[in-house]
């Protein structure tokens, strides 16, 4: 690990947290941010987690070396490392959520959709960063060629999962509803960018995939479970396909059109929860 890596490293967290604070498109309608300052973790690309993969997700779901592959052509740059952040959901957002028993709240929609855009931004920011220092980076989100797959085994699933890559860098672990629980809690989103740069990884705290939640660790807990208007959780854990079908049918429509956005998302079970902004404290402690 050289220096300049290390001095690279650093800034890119600074510049991650500088845009988070400081970018307008962070911004809402009543000028408050979408996201609080975020949590940035690095992953190697030869972490084995990304081909487990693999077989954890299908075949399908690309590697950090395919991306750049994808973007540069195969005679391209070797992958190195994943840059991975999550955005933490204000509390104002979480709150407003927390009142809701079958839709979101307005500003829970908003933050699905504009919020989304804003993650975008700080995508292309930290690929141009990178580039502008005549290195290789790329979004795997921004790709043409990322797409949504329906997979026989796993069902919904894409070309690139934001939390699986968090994941090998450490942030956080899955819950029972497959939500992403970080020491930020579940109610955030997840960016990422492969580059060539060789950084040096973050800790993996965690043993176990699922660690972070109660429900997983045999712990009372299930709140999400009662959340969830359609009942897509249980013990068994998320069903994606009644998730999918509710976020997406004729009622969100109609939301959507309410609150000005293409895309409402849903998000009870990451509010009112106990993994709303935290890890459970049990969780952790007393298994260990
Ligand atoms: C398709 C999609 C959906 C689908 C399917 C979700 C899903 N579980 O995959 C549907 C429409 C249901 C959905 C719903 C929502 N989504 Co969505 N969605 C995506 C998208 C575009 C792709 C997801 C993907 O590729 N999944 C891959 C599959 C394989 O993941 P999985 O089935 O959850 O994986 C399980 C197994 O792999 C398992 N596993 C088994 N063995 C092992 C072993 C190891 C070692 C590991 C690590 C894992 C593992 O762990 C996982 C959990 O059980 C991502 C963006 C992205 N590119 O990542 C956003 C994303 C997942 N969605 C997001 C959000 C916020 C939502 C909603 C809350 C809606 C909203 N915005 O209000 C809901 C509920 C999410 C939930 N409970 O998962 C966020 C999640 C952030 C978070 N807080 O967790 C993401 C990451 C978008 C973003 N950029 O932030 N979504």
């Amino acid at each position: 690990m050289t220096t300049e890596d290390m001095d690279l490293r650093q800034a890119l967290i600074r510049k991650i947290k500088y845009c988070v604070e400081n970018d307008p498109a962070n911004r809402s309608e009543d000028a408050t941010p979408y996201f609080d300052a975020p949590l940035v973790g690095f992953a190697s690309a030869d972490d084995d987690l990304f081909e487990r993969y693999k077989s954890i997700i299908g075949p399908f779901h690309w590697s950090p070396s395919e991306v750049l592959a994808r973007a540069y052509g195969p005679s391209g740059p070797l992958a190195q490392t994943v840059i991975c952040w999550v955005l933490p959901i204000t509390e104002e957002t979480r709150l407003s959520n927390r009142k809701e028993n079958q839709y979101p709240s307005r500003k829970w929609a908003r933050t699905r959709h504009f919020a989304e855009l804003f993650n975008d931004v700080l995508r292309k920011a930290v690929v141009d960063y990178i580039v502008e220092l005549g290195e290789y980076a790329a979004a795997p989100m921004l790709m043409e060629e990322w797409s949504r797959v329906k997979d026989p085994d796993i069902g919904i699933a894409s070309t690139w999962s934001e939390r699986h890559a968090a994941y090998a860098a450490g942030l956080g672990t899955f819950s029972i509803n497959d939500g992403f629980i970080t020491p930020k809690g579940i109610a955030h989103r997840v960016g990422s960018v492969v580059t060539n740069v060789v950084m040096e990884p973050s800790e993996q705290p965690h043993w176990d995939y699922r660690e972070n939640c109660l429900t997983c660790r045999g712990k009372t807990c299930g709140v999400c479970m009662s959340r969830c208007p359609v009942g897509a959780i249980s013990l068994k854990g998320h069903d994606k396909d009644l998730c999918n079908k509710y976020t997406y049918g004729p009622a969100f429509k109609d939301l959507s059109i309410k609150f000005e956005v293409k895309e409402v998302g849903c998000g009870l079970c990451q509010t009112d929860v106990p993994c709303e902004s935290q890890i459970p404290e049990s969780a952790v402690k007393s298994e260990r």
